[in-house]
């Protein structure tokens, strides 16, 4: 097994160049069309555009991230069968042009959500965190959902109250665009298309969409894209590479369907081929304390093709992201595992990165920071040496 170092880029919406990622050393990009719209077909000239630019560097491109599932397929609306052949066929594309791995998520409405973008750890250093009193914050009193006060125990509720009352104006706006926007405006999704004006009820009004759709339906509509898209992909020699929930929980009564371990036992059940793969997100999965990573590891090894390292500390009201090596006996369980899968590379990444150093004076997407990540990614590298010796 060979682990090669990667990390994120996001094209053109992104302020960090493909010359600096080739000279802090990753070998590879893990990207995506991000000027498509969702759903539309990733053509072979664009694709093909994309690879030269990137290979021209002196970077390697062999991982999408993300290919996105239009809300349609999500909701199992009768139009989705048109989109499904559109994601099939820029799987066709993708794989014609040499693309071995393409991630994705299955997430309803929100890619990943925070309630902090910059939380502090240790001096002059700030991560990503989620804290439950933010988060029932806005959604009892400021999106006020029908229902959102029976989905928090009591003294949580209350404590936002009082959070809620205190608040001035901007930080509300804050927390708003913290939430809705913050992590939410660079990658391809609904939320990126709102309009900033009218966050909050453009917000209502997509969670409407979802109503009565519950964890069993999206399961459902779910199976219905696998039925579809493993076979294809498997024939393209595509490995699907799905993202875990993030955090992995239900939030504002969206339903969750690959949050826990028995999550991921239904999804092999349903399509056991390894082309239906998964993104071992570690960062994610471990942000529930009942999710054994080394179990996790040990069980899915063979459909794993695609790594998210870093770890997450539990705090008795959430979690905050935290340094990517602060487990390393995990880490190196992961690594002796996955090591021991013959006849394969996968490329993993620094999932996220502390501001640090020179982060702080550019406005780096939340999580994406330059050298936040860089420090990620040479501890992972020399740690994963280090396991092979
Ligand atoms: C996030 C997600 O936790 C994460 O890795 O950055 O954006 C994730 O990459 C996507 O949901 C994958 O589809
Ligand atoms: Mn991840």
């Amino acid at each position: 097994m060979e682990f090669i170092g990667a990390l994120r880029w996001f094209g053109n919406r992104d302020l960090i160049a493909l010359e600096e990622i080739y000279q802090g050393g990753a070998r590879e990009v893990v990207t995506a069309l991000h000027a498509k719209t969702t759903g539309s077909v990733w053509e072979m000239d664009e694709i093909s555009a994309l690879q030269a630019r990137i290979h021209g560097t002196g970077l390697g491109w062999s991982v999408v991230e993300s290919l996105p599932v239009h809300e349609e397929i999500k909701k199992g609306s009768p139009g989705r069968d048109q989109w499904i052949d559109n994601y099939i066929a820029s799987l066709q594309n993708l794989a014609a042009c040499g693309i071995r791995v393409v991630c994705y998520n299955f997430m309803p409405l929100l890619d990943w959500v925070r309630t902090d973008l910059a939380y502090p750890v240790g001096r002059h250093r700030d991560a990503l965190a989620f804290d439950w009193i933010r988060l029932a914050l806005f959604d009892v009193f400021i999106l006020q959902r029908k229902g959102a006060a029976d989905a928090y125990p009591a003294p949580w509720i209350h404590e936002a109250e009082a959070q809620f009352t205190a608040m001035d104006e901007p930080t509300r706006e804050a927390l708003i665009h913290t939430l809705l926007k913050g992590t939410q405006h660079f990658v391809n999704g609904p939320m990126g298309e709102l309009a900033t004006a009218d966050l909050v009820t453009g917000f209502q009004d997509l969670l409407d969409t979802y109503q009565g759709i519950g964890a069993d339906g999206l399961k459902d509509n779910y199976r219905y894209f696998l039925d579809r898209v493993v076979p294809a992909a498997s024939e393209a020699g595509i490995f699907l590479a799905v993202h875990p929930d993030d955090p992995p929980f239900p939030i504002f009564g969206l339903p969750r369907i690959l949050s826990t371990t028995a999550d991921y036992d239904w999804l092999s059940g349903v399509h056991p081929s390894v082309h239906n793969g998964i993104t071992f997100c570690t960062g994610s999965l471990g942000s529930r304390a009942d999710n054994d990573l080394e179990a996790f590891v040990e069980k899915f090894a063979e459909r794993i093709h695609f790594l998210h390292l870093r770890f997450t500390q539990l705090t008795d009201r959430g979690f905050f992201e935290d340094e990517h090596l602060s487990r390393p006996a995990t880490l190196k369980h992961i690594c002796q595992v996955l090591g021991e899968q013959r006849n394969k590379s996968i490329v993993f990444r620094p999932d996220h990165g502390h501001r640090i150093l020179s982060d702080f004076n550019a406005a780096y997407h939340p999580g994406y920071p330059l050298w936040g990540r860089l420090k990620g990614l040479y501890e992972l590298e020399a740690f994963m040496q280090a396991c092979r010796l």
